[in-house]
């Protein structure tokens, strides 16, 4: 609003002026009585100041405290007011965000406090700090016995304050496990010769590739004389695929049907130092099949009877099959297709399972190549799961 200062000897002339200039209905806003004129003092008079502007265009409804003589006032008010108004959002924002990360922050320990209680109402023999090792371990196939096992090994070495302490807590496990995996080490040639080796286990698992693995080390490696027999006549091309293998690493191969047959073979390689006998694979539920396999091992009494199993089979599968071959006098574990696992529990359960020792683990498909003797803290190593989730990456 524009205002504007009127002066007069009287408050009506003041007025006067006042409509003059704004019309019948112009707004006083102050009123004051000022002196002026004169020299030095003298002959000064008193005049009405009047402060007054045009009505406003829209008028306002009357507020109890808006009196028209303070409109400047209520904008600094307003402005003032605005101001604090914005400064107590921003600090009720930031209170409201610190309560609410507090908050936060609380019902996370809560949350955490309630998982570790439930875990361990439901495994009391695993703390909440080692939930995550527990089921990563039982994620690897690690039976379940063996995981509670291992998490005991560590609340026994060590103190509660490293349990969340990655390093420590992997080369504890490693240690540990690689003290439970027994190998026998590479089959060499002791006792009278020739030494027989018999592979047997489920079907599709290795064996005849691992055969051929074995005879060309012994061979081709160590020249060592092999002589290879097998007693799968079952499968078709079960032949044809050993002799192709016996003709590249240049070994005889004899094809018996009966234990009689296969008693004389072994005859015919007396001079030999190894005889590497190859079975049909048998499915564990086949009864028969598993008998007739008794009656040809029964007949050459093998020296080392490797148990030949795929560490791709699952936990339950694996133990049905060790069930089945537990018939047999078994004197080694080897365990194919590492390089396709996914879960290495596995290689604990066999182990434990059979009391026997490890004698080679296969690698893949490559035929002399991959095979190698069990080396327990690398297999160790692939038990172990990755302990990232919630750990502690510390320094060792
Ligand atoms: N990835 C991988 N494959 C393998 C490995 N060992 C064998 N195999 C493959 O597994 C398949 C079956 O191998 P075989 O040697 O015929 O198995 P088997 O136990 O003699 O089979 P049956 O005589 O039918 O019981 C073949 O394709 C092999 O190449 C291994 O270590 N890794
Ligand atoms: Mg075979």
């Amino acid at each position: 609003m524009i205002l504007k200062t009127f002066r007069a000897p009287s408050m009506r002339d003041a007025l006067v002026l006042v409509k003059r200039e704004f019309g019948p209905h112009a707004v006083v806003v102050g009123t004051r009585s000022v002196k002026a004129g004169g020299f030095l003092g003298i002959g000064r008079r008193t005049l009405v100041e009047v402060t007054a502007g045009p009505q406003q265009e829209r008028p306002q409804p009357r507020r109890a405290d808006a009196s028209p003589a303070r409109p400047a006032m209520d904008a600094r008010v307003r402005q003032t007011y605005g101001q604090l108004v914005a400064e107590a959002r921003e600090e009720a924002v930031r209170v409201s965000a610190q309560d609410l990360r507090n908050e936060m922050t609380g019902l996370k320990d809560m949350v955490q406090r309630l998982i570790q209680e439930t875990r361990s109402t439901r495994e009391p023999d695993v703390p909440g700090e080692l939930f995550d090792l527990y089921v990563g371990l039982l994620g690897n196939e690690v039976a379940e016995d063996m995981a509670k096992e291992l998490v005991k090994t560590i609340r026994e070495e060590l103190p509660e304050s490293q349990w969340r302490n990655e390093h420590r807590v992997r080369e504890t496990l490693v240690r540990y496990i690689a003290s439970r995996i027994d190998v026998a080490g590479p089959t060499v040639l002791e006792g009278p010769s020739p030494r027989i080796i018999a592979l047997i286990g489920p079907t599709g698992v290795g064996k005849t590739t691992t055969l051929a693995k074995l005879a060309a080390q012994f061979k081709l490696r160590e020249g060592h004389s092999v002589g290879l027999i097998t007693i799968d006549t079952y499968r078709i091309g079960a032949v044809d695929q050993l002799r192709t293998y016996a003709e590249i690493i240049d070994v005889p191969l004899k094809v018996v049907l009966t234990p009689k047959e296969l008693q004389r073979a072994v005859a015919e390689y007396k001079d030999m130092d190894f005889i590497l006998l190859d079975t049909a694979g048998r499915s564990q539920r086949d009864v028969l099949k598993m008998n007739e396999l008794r009656q040809f091992l029964d007949a050459v009494r093998p020296d080392e009877t490797h148990l030949v199993l795929s560490s791709t089979c699952g936990q339950k599968n694996v133990e049905s099959v060790l069930e089945r071959f537990n018939q047999f006098k078994i004197d080694r574990v080897l365990l194919t297709k590492m390089d396709e696992a996914v879960s290495f529990g596995i290689v604990l359960t066999v182990l434990q399972k059979t009391r026997q020792k490890l004698s080679y683990v296969t690698v893949g498909q490559d035929v002399p190549n991959d095979i190698e003797a069990g080396q327990p803290r690398k297999l160790a190593e692939l038990i172990v799961p990755p302990l990232t989730r919630n750990a502690e990456r510390a320094v060792p």
